[in-house]
């Protein structure tokens, strides 16, 4: 067995937070453990459609995901939750939600620069010529973490690398 939590990426756009929680997914998956994932993809083209990118919007999109994450820890799984969550408070907001043990908050650093090379939807370039409005990192804020759970460095970590430190996170924790 194991106890169920939230793993909760936070960082810029292309700073590889889907990558990482799916890459989380898999390997507690094939060691049998319940395990999922929350993402834009899952999240944000469903049940959060309804939602843009302005401050309160984002707000609500986090306070919503924080809601699905819960019903998920009550059921048993570890929950790794993938949005930017550029702002302290919404993370927080989150946090409040769960037994401290429960929230895992993790930082993925990732300079601004190297983001905006991965670029890997054209997003970054979209929004330097403003054809979108209020994008992180560019014309919208991005509140770095205060006290993190783990911060992994994604231009210096491979995702092997940093799943790896994860696992050890939760085996340190006794969540595995
Ligand atoms: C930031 C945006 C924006 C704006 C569309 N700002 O790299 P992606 O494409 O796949 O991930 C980004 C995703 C961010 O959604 P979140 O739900 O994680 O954001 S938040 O937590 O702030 O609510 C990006 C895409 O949506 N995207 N417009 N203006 N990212």
């Amino acid at each position: 067995g194991h106890k169920s939590c939230v793993l909760w990426f936070t960082g810029l756009s292309g700073s590889g937070k889907s990558s990482l929680a799916n890459a989380v997914d898999h390997t507690l998956f094939r060691q049998r453990f319940r395990s999922y994932v929350l993402d834009g993809d899952n999240v944000r083209h469903g049940l959060n459609n309804d939602l843009s990118f302005r401050a309160t919007d984002r707000k609500e999109n986090i306070r919503r995901v924080g809601e699905v994450a819960k019903l998920f820890v009550d059921s048993g799984h570890i929950v790794s939750s993938a949005f930017i969550s550029p702002y302290r408070e919404d993370r927080q907001l989150v946090r409040s939600m769960f037994e401290t043990s429960e929230f895992i908050e993790i930082y993925l650093h990732c300079p601004l620069h190297v983001c905006e090379e991965r670029d890997p939807k054209g997003l970054y370039k979209k929004a330097r010529k403003g054809e979108i409005s209020e994008f992180t990192g560019v014309t919208s804020p991005y509140e770095i973490p205060d006290n993190p759970d783990i911060i992994i460095e994604t231009d210096k970590m491979s995702i092997g690398q940093s799943v790896k430190k994860i696992i050890s996170y939760l085996k340190d924790n006794k969540i595995l």
